[in-house]
């Protein structure tokens, strides 16, 4: 895939995929299923100059981890000798798929590319991720995620948070009825305090007419959005839920790229957005969509990923909230520090991706 390019930028030298099963904590349990472990494909692309680039991809499930790598390895050949250009590398490569389409395991494997090949160009120039986009890393408010784990278990894990001196917390329910709902909110509230902000999560689980029903109770706990009460890329029935509930409406997080955030934002399916750096498609998509949600005026905030999010929403217009998740921690040699409930992303060089290279060895596959 011969790139336009000139002599002076880095070349990609060569690409690794390895895939790694880190066991988490504890499950983490949603009304659409459980997230046992992470499935995590983790990239390498080395430059002419023997920078590396870095990239995690994240499977979901064990099932998909194969077929992921295999993928990421099998674009390899199409890089060599390129010039290391992330946004026009991704650009060449979302063309070269059309036919096929960027969405799930290909959007993943460009997503690697892209994210290991920003790493990359950052790592060049030895500055953060941030810098490199024009801007300096900044704290963003956090909040800890809290599973479908019912009222006892999810107090306690708010409180953990708070005690953490995190700002907001975000509880998956859709319980089979609102009042289980509402119980779980007050639990996490009363052990949380009122100063916490609380979000909750339905993962997709009810049809629109279902969460206006319950929006119309859930409208008087205060809280700070109500994500994805229903499938998606339902952009009606999300519009109808936010049109109807007076609680801020919350998705993104499965929307694959920028014409999904488009037609969302078209739709006004949402109050506020969230996108995962993978499925938006890595940096280039992440920046397409920021600059999509300052011009909508709407509030953005990532989807896992805490380290290469802090560096995109220390440049994002619109930014909100950072979703932490320490679930990768055990394979980064540097994970991101949380200080006084927000993210602490100065001093990294690059997305901060680095390898625990023990761990990573104790974890492969
Ligand atoms: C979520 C989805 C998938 C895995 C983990 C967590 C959840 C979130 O929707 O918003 O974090
Ligand atoms: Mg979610």
């Amino acid at each position: 895939m011969p790139m336009p390019s000139s002599s002076q930028e880095p070349r990609i030298k060569a690409l690794t995929a390895r895939a790694v099963r880190v066991p988490m904590p504890q499950p983490h349990r949603t009304a659409s299923g459980v997230v046992s472990e992470s499935p995590l494909v983790l990239t390498d692309i080395t430059l002419d100059s023997g920078v590396v680039g870095r990239s995690i991809t994240f499977t979901y499930t064990p099932l998909a981890l194969g077929p992921t790598t295999d993928l990421i390895r099998n674009i390899e050949p199409l890089l060599m000798g390129n010039a290391a250009a992330p946004a026009e590398i991704s650009r060449g490569l979302a063309a070269r798929f059309r036919l096929l389409g960027a969405q799930g395991l290909i959007g993943m494997a460009l997503a690697a590319i892209d994210m290991a090949l920003w790493d990359g160009l950052a790592h060049t120039h030895s500055v953060s991720l941030a810098h490199l986009l024009g801007g300096l890393p900044k704290p963003t408010q956090a909040y800890g995620a809290i599973g479908y784990d019912g009222p006892d278990e999810s107090a306690k894990a708010a409180e953990g948070w708070a005690q953490r001196g995190f700002r907001g917390v975000k509880a998956k329910i859709g319980y089979p009825t609102v009042a289980e709902d509402v119980s779980v909110i007050r639990a996490i509230r009363r052990a949380a305090g009122e100063g916490t902000a609380v979000m909750v999560d339905y993962n997709q689980s009810l049809t629109p007419s279902e969460a206006v029903e319950r929006l119309r109770i859930l409208d008087a706990e205060g809280l700070t959005w109500v994500e994805e009460p229903s499938l998606a890329h339902d952009y009606a029935g999300h519009a109808k839920v936010a049109r109807e509930a007076r609680t801020p409406i919350q998705a993104g997080e499965n929307w694959w790229g920028i014409t999904d955030f488009a037609h969302a934002l078209e739709a006004d399916a949402t109050d506020f957005v969230m996108a995962d750096v993978m499925k938006v498609g890595g940096v280039t998509g992440w920046l397409e969509a920021a600059a999509l949600a300052n011009a909508h005026r709407i509030r953005m905030s990532n989807h896992l990923w805490p380290e290469i999010s802090a560096q995109l929403l220390s440049v994002t217009p619109t930014a909100h909230w950072l979703e932490y998740a320490d679930w990768w921690n055990p394979i980064l040699a540097d994970p991101l520090r949380i200080k006084d409930g927000m993210s602490d992303p100065a001093g990294a060089i690059g997305s901060g991706t680095e390898w625990n290279e023990a761990a990573v060895q104790r974890f492969l596959v």
